[in-house]
């Protein structure tokens, strides 16, 4: 009995962790969105845009948001249509908005031809790594995408969920 309530408890109270994976071609300003991700939703600064050289190997973020962790990885593969990521909520992001020139969130959706990634959620977002915006709306519409995946059911199951 006491196994089947705190079974309960654990499943109500547990924040939820979600792992994102941040993929894009060099420089496109993946880890200075890290880094502005990090200083918006924890105490601690991230490193500013002058201090941060090219990644090497992995580059790892832990955030929490609407009571949910998540889990950024910053790795820069080809990994979009990898099996194990079916499914998996994508949000492009159009980074460096501060530059003149830069391409808007909705002109970047007519060049992406994303009706091959069927099954999968998505969405846009105008966003700036070194202002930070757009940032916040991107992590909300992240959190909601991820709590509402099939997929994230999916994985509970084969995780092999300890709750009842
Ligand atoms: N103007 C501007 N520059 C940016 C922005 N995001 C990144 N950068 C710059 O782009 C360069 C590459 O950034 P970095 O985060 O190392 O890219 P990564 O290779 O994708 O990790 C750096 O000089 C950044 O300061 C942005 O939103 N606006
Ligand atoms: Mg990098």
């Amino acid at each position: 009995m006491f196994s089947l309530f705190y079974g309960l408890w654990k499943y109500m109270f547990t924040k939820m962790e979600f792992h994102v994976l941040i993929l894009g071609i060099g420089k496109a300003g993946k880890t200075t969105l890290l880094e502005k991700v990090k200083s918006q939703y924890s105490n601690l600064e991230g490193l500013p845009p002058d201090r941060i050289v090219p990644t090497v190997g992995l580059n790892i973020g832990r955030v929490e948001a609407s009571n949910t962790k998540l889990v950024f990885w910053d790795l820069g593969e080809k990994v979009l249509r990898h099996e194990d990521l079916q499914g998996a909520p994508l949000l492009i992001l159009a980074n460096k908005q501060d530059r003149e020139g830069a391409v808007p969130a909705d002109e970047l959706a007519q060049y992406l031809d994303l009706k091959k990634l069927n099954e999968r959620e998505y969405a846009f977002q105008a966003v700036s790594a070194t202002d930070g915006l757009g940032i916040k709306e991107s992590v909300n519409w992240l959190v909601d995408a991820m709590e509402r995946s099939e997929r994230t059911d999916t994985l509970r199951v084969r995780a092999g969920s300890s709750v009842v």
